[in-house]
């Protein structure tokens, strides 16, 4: 019989007997691995953690305790123990499930996230508030190693750990960030767990624990418990907690449900901050997962059997693959430049990079500010920075960006990666905001390239141009068409757009990146019904090219400007004014994404619902020329 059909919520999960547990387990790993395989999602993570899930929602009263996942894309098995077995099989589609945590989706998701680092804080100031409040609850923040590499976590537990307030940090190591973690918490992670001094130690203690309570009783267990946790931190290098102020207990094998939830229970007991360190594997339960562990830490759709994509990859290459190999055949011309990312290196295309020139290559971990100032520093001894990044993590930096780069007119180069529409990740992910908050950087040179070869040739423009900061942007997507070796490639002429037709008064298109091929279509139609379209491919996104503003303007009656970014202070809001101010008889419009957060879905599926497709500026032009498409035909 299954018992996960009959879980609802985590009462129903209480009424199991303890032994029923590992079955329980197996049943969810069963239907992860089963419901990703159609899905696509961060299986790696979600299995690693499948017994910690159970034992949190066991040993605590979820909802009334609150339990924060950080970054939340290992939680899918918590999303199974809290309701959402049936709509599982939603997962990241249009109109489903997330694949994150998100407090308007259930009550026991207590803290929204998809970024790292972020449970700490919040875990902290639920503490805080309770205590406010005079209530009682517990609160726990479940922390990955990866995470332990961001410096917000140890702003939270800095904070925490002196504060005596009752918090309870579990740390979840399975040894792996996306990739394999890096840095000196990681090693002092992997020393505590390797340490035959702490584990001969334990087992002794733990062998005398369990002798007096034959002879005792539970009393005499728990106190020769604190005494057990009390000697090994002596010998422990769980000191690092420790003198962050928190309690350690641990490492402990989080596949081992019985000791799970001892622990939990033990631990839960007590008050003031305190950390469990749990290992875990990441892939547990599933031979291709465990065996490639960065490939499967969240993957497209596969085949369950023989571990292979359903999708087979055909056509061009990614951006991402474009980048990659485009910045390590630059990097061969150009000694000084050296790449940068902040723990993605798949993510990213460094890898491809990083294989070539292992001694240029820096992953430093989920450290995006970090990523950013350390960038400046070597910029500064003449070195070419390129900072390769998630339009959505690179918020994290805007500090950063502004006052350690900016400010010094250090010429950086920014590579934005997942820029515009993300897609399945959803809210957290989307890389709707970067031209808006690029362009508000003086200095900062702002660019988006219409294809490959585009984006090799800006790459070029950006390592000659020494006067400041330099981004580019492209998104989750194939490229138009496979580009041409790096070595054909001329840079692009500093600040120039590229007129790609030339219509007549009509209208203007003026449009940023991904969004040039659907303007030139959308141009197609619309000179079937009779209104020539002027294109123009506006890979400067700042400086705006003046001249040829000036050869367009006010020769168009009409301005449409079409990016794949937000539509509040972008590229539309920027060119407009500069138009409007010079030509104001120049009717304008500007598409883009709406000031709304965007849903998960397709890519695809998002780009048509918000128009960003070809009938869409077709239909957005027509708009703006007040001519309905009935007249149009007409009159062509
Ligand atoms: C600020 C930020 N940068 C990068 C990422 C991308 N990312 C998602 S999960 C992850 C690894 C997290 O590692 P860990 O905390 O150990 O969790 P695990 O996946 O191993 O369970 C990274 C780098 C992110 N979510 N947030």
């Amino acid at each position: 019989m299954s018992l996960l059909a009959h879980i609802q919520s985590p009462a129903d999960l209480k009424r199991l007997r303890r032994d029923q547990l590992p079955q329980l387990a197996q049943e969810i790993r069963d239907r992860l691995i089963e419901g990703c395989s159609i899905t696509g999602g961060h299986i790696g993570a979600s299995l690693g953690v499948v017994e910690l899930s159970i034992a949190l929602l066991y040993e605590f009263d979820s909802p009334a305790d609150k339990i924060v996942w950080d970054v939340g894309h290992q939680a899918y098995a918590w999303k199974l123990l809290t309701g959402r077995n049936d709509a599982f099989p939603t997962l990241r589609q249009r109109d489903g499930i997330s694949g994150f945590l998100k407090r308007d989706e259930n009550e026991h998701d207590q803290f929204g996230a998809g970024h790292a680092g972020t449970a700490v804080s919040a875990a902290f100031g639920m503490a805080t508030a309770r205590d406010l409040k005079g209530e009682s609850h517990k609160v726990v923040a479940v922390v990955g190693d990866g995470a332990l590499t961001c410096g917000l976590s140890y702003e939270g537990m800095n904070n925490a750990g002196h504060s005596d307030r009752d918090i309870i940090l579990i740390v979840n190591d399975n040894g792996m960030s996306i990739s394999p973690n890096v840095g000196a918490i990681s090693k002092t992670l992997g020393r505590i767990v390797a340490d035959p001094r702490t584990n001969r130690l334990r087992e002794k203690i733990k062998g005398m624990t369990f002798a007096l309570g034959g002879v005792f009783g539970e009393g005499v267990v728990d106190f020769a418990r604190n005494v057990e946790e009390s000697v090994k931190n002596l010998f422990s290098p769980g000191m690092l907690f420790e003198e962050l102020g928190f309690r350690y207990f641990g490492p402990i094998d989080g596949h081992d449900l019985t000791k799970l939830c001892d622990t939990l229970q033990f631990v839960r007991g007590m008050s003031g901050p305190r950390v469990i360190h749990v290992m875990t594997q990441k892939g547990k339960g599933f031979v291709y997962a465990e065996a490639n562990q960065e490939k499967w830490h969240g993957l497209a759709a596969y085949d369950p059997v023989t571990g292979e994509a359903r999708k087979k990859a055909s056509g061009p290459p990614t951006w991402t693959q474009v980048f990659g190999d485009g910045l390590t055949a630059l990097a061969t011309e150009h000694p000084e430049l050296v790449a940068i990312t902040a723990a993605m290196p798949s993510g990213t295309g460094t890898n491809l990079f990083q294989k070539q020139h292992p001694g240029r290559f820096f992953d430093v971990g989920i450290a995006e500010g970090h990523a950013v100032t350390f960038a400046g520093g070597l910029a500064t001894q003449g070195i070419r920075p390129v900072v390769a990044i998630y339009s959505t993590f690179l918020q994290r930096a805007y500090d950063n960006v502004i006052h350690d780069i900016a400010v010094q007119r250090l010429p950086v180069i920014f590579c934005m990666d997942r820029a515009g529409l993300v897609g399945e990740d959803g809210q957290t992910h989307m890389g709707l905001y970067d031209i808006a908050y690029m362009l508000a950087v003086p200095g900062m040179t702002v660019t988006a390239p219409k294809d490959g070869d585009e984006l090799i040739g800006l790459l070029r423009t950006a390592l000659a141009h020494t006067g400041g900061p330099f981004c580019t942007r492209y998104p989750r997507d194939k490229a138009p068409a496979e580009p041409r070796a790096a070595s054909d490639i001329a840079e692009v002429p500093y600040g120039t757009w590229e007129q790609l037709r030339e219509g007549k008064e009509d209208v203007a298109i003026l449009a940023v990146g991904t969004m040039v091929p659907p303007a030139l279509a959308a141009a197609e139609q619309l000179q079937r019904e009779g209104v020539s379209a002027t294109v123009v491919n506006c890979r400067f996104v700042k400086p705006l090219d003046e001249a040829m503003l000036e050869r367009l303007f006010p020769g168009h009656a009409h301005l449409l400007t079409v990016e794949e970014g937000t539509v509040v202070n972008g590229f539309g809001a920027f060119a407009r004014a500069y138009v409007a101010e010079r030509w104001p008889g120049v009717h304008g419009a500007s598409m883009g994404l709406p000031d709304a957060f965007v849903e998960h879905g397709e890519r695809g599926e998002l780009l048509a619902e918000l128009g960003l497709t070809a009938d869409g500026v077709a239909a957005r032009a027509r708009a703006l020329l007040g001519k309905p498409l009935r007249t149009l035909l007409e009159t062509a």
